[in-house]
């Protein structure tokens, strides 16, 4: 048996810090990351053969749990028929068909392969669609790691520590202005100032990238308004949110709470494409003819819309349309949430969550934070050796604070009780 340590060990020779992606590498919370063998249903098993009640799910696209037979089967078909051709499919019209009747205002997608592709291309498109250059985006909100966002991001640039990517130049990011979320006040501010030159406001309306944040009524009501008063686009960033809080995202808990909310570019990744490389960004017609080769604005890729992402994202989303997948989904996350809190109080460990759908948060705290600095503000070194006591007993958290967490369909109550019995351990631990 080849263990972590040595593939670890192998790893770090052949790619820096021997991880594809920085959160992957245990760097916040120390210790070496586990190398996964295999998925299936609500666990994975890592090269050592152990066994992990799997709470990241590919930070977020897996919501059936892994191996799901109905997208396994749909994959292997696909499969067959070829694995990309460069030219226009029929199932990207179907998938592209199915986004839009999830989520009203959205007429139009483009499908792309990578969150960070999305919301860059959202970005352009913003900026392209109004002539504008300036944008808002929210301390914290991490939307992909293209230069103009990459400023005092959340979740790997966070976990590091360090606000701004190395290599992103001033003069790109001049334009991005940066301001705490949920914060009433430096919005109107800022748009009494540069209202506008403003292209649009990108947010993560449910954040997942500072653990999980959500955006308050007031403060979603206030961000309309401006955007609206101020002809700047509100880009709502759902790589995470979309289709994982609700069947129609975060948009439509926003809708159900503000009367008449609409917001006017939407992100989306993660569930998706079920697990393969698959994204989009959509918006209203008039907004989405911008794009080549219609309009000015250019944007294209090779894989994008691949028919095999396709494939597994179309057999995704007709799972999660079957009636009762979401309330059963809520109920299950809501228990996990309340099995956290109810095991931490009873190890006298002050600790707070919150949850939506299937995503899910919680802090070393006693109330819910409302920003990026408040989480930040939170006891980084209890949730470190929280998270390697869960480990310990077989339960897979993401290795930061700064993320949110993910439940899956495949997660049964016994899985839940499992994970609030190892997580009364841990907590007990932390007080020895
Ligand atoms: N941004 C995602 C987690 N917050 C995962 C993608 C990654 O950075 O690897």
């Amino acid at each position: 048996m080849t263990t972590n340590d040595e593939l670890f060990a192998r790893a770090q020779r052949v790619i820096p810090g021997g991880v594809n992606s920085p959160v992957r590498a245990f760097r916040a919370v120390g210790g070496t990351p586990r190398f996964i063998q295999r998925g299936q249903g609500a666990y994975i098993w890592d090269a050592e053969g152990q066994r992990y009640i799997d709470y990241i799910g590919s930070w977020g696209p897996m919501i059936l749990g892994h191996g799901h037979p109905a997208v396994v089967e749909a994959v292997q078909r696909a499969l067959l028929d070829g694995f990309s051709f460069g030219a226009p499919t029929e199932r990207e019209i179907e998938l592209a068909e199915a986004i839009i009747a999830l989520v009203p205002g959205c007429e139009m997608v483009r499908l792309v392969s990578s969150g960070t592709e999305a919301g860059m291309s959202a970005l352009r498109l913003a900026r392209g669609a109004t002539g504008r250059t300036k944008f808002i985006k929210f301390e914290g909100c991490y939307h992909g790691h293209a230069d103009p966002l990459l400023v005092k991001a959340g979740s790997g640039l966070a976990t590091f520590g360090f606000p701004t990517s190395a290599g992103v130049p001033e003069d790109v990011v001049k334009h991005t202005l940066v301001l705490p979320y949920n914060d009433v006040a430096a919005l109107e501010q800022a748009f009494d100032t540069h209202g506008s030159e403003l292209a649009c406001v990108m947010i993560e309306p449910i954040a997942g990238n500072m653990n999980f944040v959500r955006a308050s009524p007031p403060f979603m009501t206030r961000l309309r308004e401006l955007c609206t008063a101020h002809g700047a686009l509100l880009v709502f960033d759902e790589v995470m949110s979309g289709f994982r809080v609700a069947l129609g995202g975060a948009h439509s808990v926003y809708q159900q709470l503000i009367p008449g909310f609409k917001a006017d570019v939407f992100v989306f990744g993660k569930v998706i494409g079920g697990g393969m490389p698959l994204a989009a960004f959509g918006a209203s017609k008039s907004i989405m003819e911008q794009l080549a080769p219609l309009g000015p604005v250019y944007q294209a890729g090779t894989l994008s819309g691949n028919p095999v992402a396709t494939a597994c994202g179309l057999a995704t989303l007709k799972e999660i349309t079957k009636p009762g997948f979401f309330d059963a989904l809520t109920a299950r996350t809501q228990a996990l949430v309340a099995g956290l809190e109810g095991a931490a109080r009873e190890a006298g460990v002050p600790l707070v969550g919150d949850s939506q759908g299937g995503m899910f948060g919680f802090f070393f705290a006693d109330e819910l934070p409302q920003n990026y600095g408040v989480v930040m503000a939170t006891d980084k070194e209890r949730f470190n050796r929280f998270f390697h006591g869960m480990l310990q007993r077989g339960v897979y958290l993401a290795p930061a604070l700064y993320e949110a967490g993910f439940v899956s369909a495949a997660h049964t109550a016994d899985d839940v009780a499992a994970t609030v019995q190892a997580a009364l351990g841990a907590f007990k631990a932390l007080r020895a």
